[in-house]
């Protein structure tokens, strides 16, 4: 069976600044850089961010091997702790414009359009201490600053920008479950950081339409996109799905793209007291301000069944699972070394909820992938990894995603996640996700069998799969 996609799809992947540059150079350190500093014992093995894959000394060998696996678009994102020197004026560093600069200048040389992103989880942490970090407006308005200075300097060359990669994380990771610095557990505080980052997403958009000096310019936001699918067919499982939808998904998704939150979430959290302070100029910005184009990460759905303990009764902290629990699923696919589902048709669910209920706003996969431990298992002979799951992983989310097209959703690209395996917050180097992969010791670069693949697909613009290819 051969499946051919759209005209011009984006075939590539996607990384970060402070995932694959190391800490070379950099003025400010960010929220991981701090929290490795202080707590390394809680990061895998001990590896903390200040190599991670050498990106800063060797982009042009890993740009040109990212071409020789076939990319057209990669992803990655400018880090404020590089650009800027003094954050509250927002001064540039020149090593930082230099290097940024040369990096655009390499991806196009070999015809890879660069996608930016502005703020992959990568806070200075002096923002944090000093005023709370996504708690403060003032916080927006300097990330606004830096923003502004990155389109003035490169929007020349960039048409593709992203402002947020993931922001629920930060929301969930940093003040509900503890995953990321400063680890806060204040469902309040959490709220006002959601909101506080949908403004200064917006702000960033505002920015751009005065400061873009490139015609065929886009900017959007990268949401991280998890259906949740009930348990079963109750009333009760029904209404935690519902829930967990409202909050994991439609949180940064209304805003986003409709300009205003949704308002059975507003009077949810308003009721239970938790509700972010907002003004009417703000929100007329957030209405004014919403994005052309979205970027949906997608990696494994989120089952769910009704509470353990009713929702009404009094619980010393607000908590947004008040409404849901998790549920596993007997029988469900797993990728065991993750711990994630592998639930593919997901993404055909993404693809038709985008057109039927967003507009049907232009799209692309901008994150998916399948984390590997301990992947120099499936080295061959040629020191090559043969990462046939791989290859299988992303034909299968292909295949929906093509159905989705097929049924009239506006996607036009699919990113894997990584390029190159890369450092991965908490995780470091646990789980590998690249089409090439990275000796951490000797930082030797190899491309994978999955890399050789998907040259082939990008070039054909064209899947092909077994017969016997299960759905
Ligand atoms: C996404 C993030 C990426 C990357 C990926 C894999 O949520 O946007 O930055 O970290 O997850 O994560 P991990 O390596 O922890 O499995």
């Amino acid at each position: 069976m051969k499946i051919e996609f759209p005209k011009n799809f984006w075939w590539g992947a996607a990384t970060s600044g402070p995932q694959s540059e190391g800490r070379f150079n950099k003025q400010h350190a960010n929220v991981f850089d701090y929290w490795y500093e202080i707590e390394p014992e809680d990061f895998y093995n001990q590896v903390g961010p200040d190599v991670a894959s050498n990106f800063y000394n060797s982009f042009r060998e890993d740009i040109a091997l990212m071409k020789e696996v076939g990319l057209n678009t990669v992803r990655t994102s400018i880090q404020w702790t590089r650009l800027i020197d003094d954050l509250e004026m927002g001064t540039l560093n020149e090593d930082g414009v230099r290097f940024y600069n040369d990096v655009i200048n390499e991806f196009l040389k070999y015809d890879i359009k660069p996608v930016i992103n502005l703020c992959h989880f990568d806070l200075p942490v002096e923002l944090q201490h000093k005023y709370g970090g996504w708690e403060s407006k003032h916080v927006v308005n300097l990330f606004v600053k830096f923003a502004e200075r990155c389109f003035q300097l490169f929007s020349d060359r960039v048409e593709d920008w992203f402002t947020f990669n993931e922001p629920m994380v930060i929301v969930d990771g940093a003040y509900l479950y503890q995953f990321h610095y400063p680890k806060i557990v204040d469902g309040k505080k959490a709220v006002q950081v959601a909101y506080n980052i949908n403004l200064a997403s917006a702000k960033a958009i505002a920015a751009f339409r005065k400061t873009n000096k490139n015609p065929d310019g886009r900017i959007g936001i990268i949401l991280n996109l998890t259906p949740s699918y009930p348990a079963t067919n109750s009333k009760e499982d029904g209404a935690a799905a519902h829930f967990a939808n409202l909050w994991s998904n439609g949180l940064f998704l209304n805003p986003s793209i409709k300009g205003n939150f949704d308002e059975e979430l507003v009077s949810i959290l308003d009721k239970d007291g938790v509700l972010w302070q907002a003004t009417e100029e703000e929100l007329l910005l957030i209405q004014e301000n919403t994005i052309d184009v979205l970027g949906v990460n997608f990696y494994h759905p989120h089952r769910v069944k009704q509470p353990s303990i009713s929702p009404n009764s009094l619980t010393v902290d607000w908590m947004p699972n008040k409404y849901y629990n998790h549920y596993d699923m007997p029988g469900r696919r797993m990728n065991v070394d993750k711990g994630w589902e592998i639930y593919p048709q997901a993404l055909y669910d993404i693809a038709i909820n985008i057109r039927d209920n967003y507009g049907n706003i232009p799209w692309f996969v901008s994150e998916n992938g399948m984390g590997v431990s301990r992947e120099e298992r499936y080295l061959d002979d040629e020191n090559m990894i043969q990462d046939d799951y791989r290859i299988q992983f992303i034909s299968e989310h292909l295949f929906w995603l093509k159905k989705g097209i097929d049924n009239g959703s506006n996607c036009f690209g699919y990113h894997l996640w990584t390029p190159i395996d890369c450092w991965s917050w908490k995780n470091a180097y646990r789980n590998r996700y690249g089409f090439i992969s990275n000796d951490i010791h000797t930082q030797v670069k190899t491309i994978k069998k999955s890399g050789y693949w998907f040259k082939g697909v990008a070039e054909k613009n064209t899947l092909e799969l077994a017969d016997n290819f299960a759905e």
